[in-house]
């Protein structure tokens, strides 16, 4: 309308003669309200999601949301075999979604469909997919405290492919030199490097998300008064898109393909708490109660998480905390919706079965309804039985994290379904006895609050991650110090992470120098550091020690699924055994800087007299037990992992 004003404006300007000017001016009316009836008139179809189903689901009926404009009183008709339309299609009040539910053929050829989604001013078609029957061997596998698993951040490790560096669609937001925007890493970049996982040790790896960040700089998140971008993965603008500086659908599959056939299982890192500020849903909900609130009404988040497990919690604060926006920007998604619900849990089984994936980390888990959850699990399991997921609660108190687990049905008559927590209650402990030198004893201590866990074997046991300072700049940090917290992560109970980089002692005091670029992951790198050729002395010295660690974790069978006993505990040393039924472990640490002789009672070891015990770290002497005792030089800041011989 501005432009056919602009035209008349222009046109009275113009010396024509009167008819001419006339003729003229009838035309452009007749031009402009041709062009008004098409905007207003004719469907058109913006996105489908899901985008592709496959045959033989737990789920079908699949609900389809169409995103477009003048949808209102569609009918939609498919295409090609296998794949109907089940009732009447609904539409929000400004005709913009469909929700429509298409039933699947158990015996659906895969490929192509269109749909004809048609109102009284024309047809517009769509595509959507059928996707071959699920291949289970190998996939879907879940995660166990069998795994060594490796949490990298994508546009940070390593760049295997510069084509998608500056993509077309979303230009000028690369910058190597500015710590807020991408830096390359994408997917090929993870398939290139599966070789030095593997040779770490590592059985699994956890990537940040995937889903399509926005395009342009974040002018809503500043940061150090600047915009920013979504290159961490967080913000979703498109739950069933890869961020183009990452790859595509089909890079994603081959990563997850590769990855199988080296033995490494891929996990995803997923948000359903929360959209990114430029989501479009932000201004156009497909319900009125899509969100909660909206952009220009909204709760902020609070963080008064302990009100989330008090039976008698002051609702405001509660309300404030699980329904606030995230940092006041994030849209908070109301999974109290069914629409939302459902779409929500259709997008986790989609991105599982559409790749193979093996299990999911959560983010912000404990802001979403416990009731959602529970429905998500129990979807989740039916479709993917083997399926693990980790769930994000960060806080350093078990009695608070421990509320969250599942297997258990809590006060609020909920049982949530999550397998697993990050044990954030004890990553504390860990990084202040072995990188700040305070006591070591505060982190059995911890350990002896596990009952309050469903199930505290399955926990993800950690020194570092993303949202933290590394390791290695806490101010008392050295490494041997960093070797110490590796040992007893990877022979304690639970599921061992690694964060990328610390394995190489990279430093980064915050968010997000946490996240620097792993040396040689990127063009014009001055080194290596994933070749041996290209790590320091010491980097090269920390990195053979984890390494061995990985290795003794996956060959003893003890430190996979032993019961875990403790045998010693004073200050600074901590000695415990892993027993399987055929086998034990027992582990010595002394963080302290001086050597030391300790002494302990074997029989919870049941280790008879005259048993001979080498050390597979190499710290120690051979040992053998007498009077149903050990004793055991430990020199200055050692571990040692003592076997049978
Ligand atoms: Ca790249
Ligand atoms: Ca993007
Ligand atoms: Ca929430």
């Amino acid at each position: 309308m501005r432009f056919t004003a602009e035209l008349l404006v222009t046109l009275r300007d113009m010396r024509l003669h009167r008819i001419k000017r006339l003729v003229l001016l009838l035309a452009i009316l007749i031009i402009a309200s041709i062009c008004a009836t098409a905007q207003t008139g004719s469907p058109q179809i913006l996105k489908v999601e899901p985008p592709s189903w496959w045959a033989g689901s737990s789920v079908n009926p699949v609900r389809l949301l169409i995103r477009g404009s003048n949808l209102k009183g569609a009918r939609v008709q498919v295409i090609g075999g296998g794949v109907s339309v089940a009732g009447a299609p609904e539409t929000n009040e400004r005709g913009t979604y469909l929700f429509v539910d298409v039933v699947i053929a158990p015996r659906a050829n895969p490929g192509p469909r269109q749909l004809r989604i048609t109102t009284a001013d024309g047809m517009a078609p769509a595509a959507f997919e059928i996707l071959p029957p699920l291949r289970r061997p190998g996939r879907f596998q879940g995660l166990s405290p069998a795994d060594v698993m490796y949490l990298l951040m994508i546009d940070r490790f390593s760049d295997g492919d510069s084509s998608n560096n500056d993509p077309p669609q979303s230009r000028g937001i690369y910058d190597r030199k500015n710590k807020f925007y991408y830096h390359g890493g994408d997917l090929q970049g993870v398939i290139d490097r599966l070789p030095y996982l593997q040779e770490l040790g590592v059985t699994a790896v956890w990537l940040t998300p995937w889903y399509d960040n926005y395009d342009h700089p974040n002018q809503i998140e500043l940061k150090e008064g600047k915009p920013s971008t979504g290159f961490h993965g967080y913000n979703p603008q498109d739950f069933y898109a890869v961020e183009e500086h990452f790859g595509t659908l089909a890079k994603l599959r081959e990563l997850v393909e590769t990855a199988h056939r080296s033995g490494i299982k891929i996990i995803q890192d997923e948000v359903v708490n929360h959209t990114g500020p430029y989501h479009p849903w932000v201004d156009d909900p497909p319900t009125p109660t899509w969100f909660n609130g909206t952009k220009a009404n909204h709760l902020k988040n609070v963080f008064q998480t302990w009100v989330l497990h008090d039976p008698r919690p002051v609702e405001k604060l509660k309300r404030e905390t699980m329904e606030g926006w995230f940092l006041d920007f994030l849209p908070d998604l109301n999974q109290n919706d069914p629409e939302v619900s459902r779409y929500l849990i259709q997008n986790t089984l989609w991105w599982i079965g559409a790749t193979g994936l093996d299990g999911i980390r959560m983010d912000t888990w404990q802001y979403v309804p416990s009731t959602f959850w529970r429905d998500w699990n129990r979807a989740l399991k039916k479709e993917f039985p083997n399926f693990k997921v980790v769930g994000e609660v960060k806080d350093g108190d078990v009695v608070h994290t421990s509320f969250f687990q599942g297997g258990k049905v809590r006060f609020d008559g909920v049982d949530s379904g999550l397998d697993s927590l990050l044990d954030f209650p004890l990553f504390y402990p860990v990084r202040h006895a072995f990188a700040e030198e305070h006591n070591l004893d505060e982190v059995p201590k911890t350990l002896a609050k596990d009952y309050l866990y469903n199930n505290s074997e399955i926990l993800v046991t950690l020194l570092g991650g993303h949202d933290d300072g590394r390791f290695m700049s806490e101010r008392e940090a050295t490494l041997a110090g960093l070797k110490l917290a590796n040992a007893f992560v990877l022979t304690t109970r639970g599921v061992p992470q690694l964060y990328y980089g610390d394995e190489i002692a990279m430093t980064g005091p915050d968010e997000p120098t946490t996240r620097g670029d792993f040396p040689g992951g990127f063009p014009g790198d001055k080194r290596n550091a994933f070749s041996r050729a290209g790590r320091s002395k010491d980097e090269e010295d920390l990195f053979e020690y984890i390494r061995r660690l990985t290795h003794l974790h996956t060959e003893l069978e003890p430190l996979k699924r032993g019961a875990l006993v403790n045998l010693y505990v004073s200050d600074q040393q901590y000695a415990y055994v892993r027993k399987t039924k055929n086998d034990v472990v027992v582990v010595a640490i002394n963080n302290d800087t001086k050597p030391v002789m300790i002494t302990f009672e074997v029989s919870p070891a049941g280790l008879a007299n005259g048993t001979r015990l080498a050390d597979r770290l190499g710290a120690s002497s051979d040992l053998q037990v007498e009077n149903g005792k050990l004793n055991v030089a430990l020199p200055s800041r050692s571990a040692s992992i003592f076997v049978r011989q």
